[in-house]
């Protein structure tokens, strides 16, 4: 059986400025990915390049504020889910929710946008955390004849790491740029990567990267 060609995409997961140190959500460090991520995509030939953005309407069910009397970072149970109560963060159109000035984009590449729906949030670039909406990454993908992805930015525990879940059931062959992702809690990062290895997940720093 012939194997279909390898095709290569470079997936840059919510590198938004509310995600940033001094940001409403801030990953520490959370900037330091930016410089690591434009020189990878300069130095190799990706098939294609998509970033993922967090982008929520005002009255979104993940924030503190739009659930009455809910502590920051608690936990609350919506619809079944275990939902974070975050503070407000990436809401559509404002400033924290755009993409980091200095990241090299083409116009070429897709900006995929979650947690649009207000009852649903949304860690991973596939799909709702409760899987009742999927947003069009893997049909992007799949128009472009991908097998291959290569997924940074942030955070690690939370939305890189969903992202990469589902890009492994949605058949990718996925590889994590670990320097160029930053996470919130360095434990949750820690679970992260071992559910990531059981997956067959690669996990290399960037100038690990083969050339290509
Ligand atoms: C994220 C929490 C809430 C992320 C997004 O990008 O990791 N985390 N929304
Ligand atoms: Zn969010």
């Amino acid at each position: 059986m012939s194997e279909a060609p390898i095709r290569r995409a470079l997936l840059v997961v919510d590198v938004q400025y509310d995600f940033m140190d001094g940001g409403s959500l801030a990953v520490p460090g959370g900037q330091d990915v930016v410089p690591v991520i434009n020189k990878v995509r300069k130095s190799h030939a990706f098939d294609l390049v998509v970033f993922t953005q967090d982008w929520h309407p005002p009255n979104h069910v993940s924030f503190a504020s739009n659930n009455d009397g809910a502590e920051l970072f608690s936990t609350r149970s919506i619809n079944g889910q275990n939902q974070v109560m975050w503070p407000d963060h990436c809401v559509q159109g404002s400033d924290g929710a755009r993409l980091h000035a200095d990241l090299v984009r083409s116009d070429l590449d897709p900006v995929v946008q979650k947690g649009t729906h207000v009852e649903h949030d949304s860690y991973s670039g596939f799909q709702d955390n409760d899987r009742v909406n999927k947003t069009e990454l893997e049909a992007v993908l799949k128009a472009a004849n991908i097998t291959h992805l290569y997924i940074c930015g942030l955070a690690t525990d939370y939305c890189v790491s969903f992202t990469v879940i589902d890009a492994v059931d949605s058949g990718f062959a996925v590889t994590v740029l670990d320097d160029a992702c930053r996470g919130i809690d360095p434990a949750g990062c820690d679970k992260a990567k071992a559910a990531w290895a059981e997956k067959g997940v690669t996990l290399l720093a960037s100038d690990e990267l083969d050339d290509f």
